[in-house]
């Protein structure tokens, strides 16, 4: 996302590649994002992130380091890292969310160039979520998905569906023509195509999982049972290992003969 006035642009949620075999990380997608930029003439100043994922690592460290850019996250993070920190070892975890330049609460207001991003946390999916609305247009992390395929999954630890019907209808409360931009596109059996931007109108009328007024029980109940049968995300440790640190991998464990 760009402000054409100053050329001041965010990236949300860059991805740093990881093949799991070899347990290496590669650049090529985050360096795709840094020439897309290059080329545009724009210079990014913000990372934001719209949750620690638990699926693929983060490349805001990589971004950061070669921008300057700062890196934002939900201040929930805090608990997330006080999840997993102690499970993963993560020692060198600074205190108080410190691995990020800034912790977002719901109402906050970043500034990009002469545009506005409010932030409003819709936690459910994680305690840390958040969506970043500007002008028209909202980015909402995992919380809905395409209209053919639903919501987002409330299984991790601190996630809640009661919690993430409640963060859906405040995004529905948007005024309908407000665009959406998905975190995920899992496509729906059935669709073959990617898909990225829908709008509240349509979600409202036509999501599988909450469109057309389902009460919060009804949604409760499907989402927990669908929960039930999900498996953990292939990424998860290694997600969850570099994402609680801003996106930085893991230090070597001290026994390592690769230090
Ligand atoms: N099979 C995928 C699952 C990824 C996953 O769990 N995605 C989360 C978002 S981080 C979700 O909400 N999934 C909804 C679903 O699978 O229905 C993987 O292994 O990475
Ligand atoms: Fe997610």
């Amino acid at each position: 996302m760009a402000d054409s006035a100053s050329q001041a642009a965010a990236v949300i949620d860059p991805v740093l590649d990881f093949d799991l075999v070899s347990g290496r990380v590669s650049t090529a997608s985050a360096d795709a994002i840094l020439a897309a930029a290059d080329a545009d003439g724009v210079r990014i100043v913000w990372v934001l992130e719209t949750h620690p994922h638990a699926d693929h690592l983060s490349a805001a460290a990589y971004i950061r380091d070669r921008t300057g850019a700062k890196v934002a996250i939900g201040a929930g993070v805090c608990e997330v890292q006080r999840t997993f920190g102690g499970l993963l070892g993560a020692d060198d975890l600074k205190p108080d969310g410190g691995d990020f330049d800034r912790l977002l609460d719901d109402g906050d207001v970043l500034e990009l160039g002469s545009l506005e991003i409010r932030v409003m946390a819709t936690p459910g999916h994680t305690p840390a979520c958040v969506s970043y609305v500007v002008g028209d247009a909202a980015f909402i992390g995992d919380t809905l998905f395409m209209p053919d395929y639903g919501t987002a999954r409330c299984d991790f630890p601190g996630g809640d569906a009661r919690q993430l019907y409640r963060s859906i209808h405040r995004i529905l409360a948007l005024p309908p023509d407000t665009r959406l931009f998905m975190c995920h596109d899992y496509k729906a059996p059935g669709r073959t195509e990617f898909a990225w931007e829908t709008s509240v109108g349509v979600q409202r009328d036509r999501n599988v999982h909450v469109g057309g007024a389902v009460a919060e029980e009804a949604y409760v109940a499907m989402r927990e049972a669908r929960d039930a049968t999900l498996s953990a995300p292939k990424l998860l440790y290694p997600a969850i290992q570099a994402n609680i640190r801003g996106g930085r991998v893991p230090p070597a464990d001290v026994n390592s003969d690769l230090r």
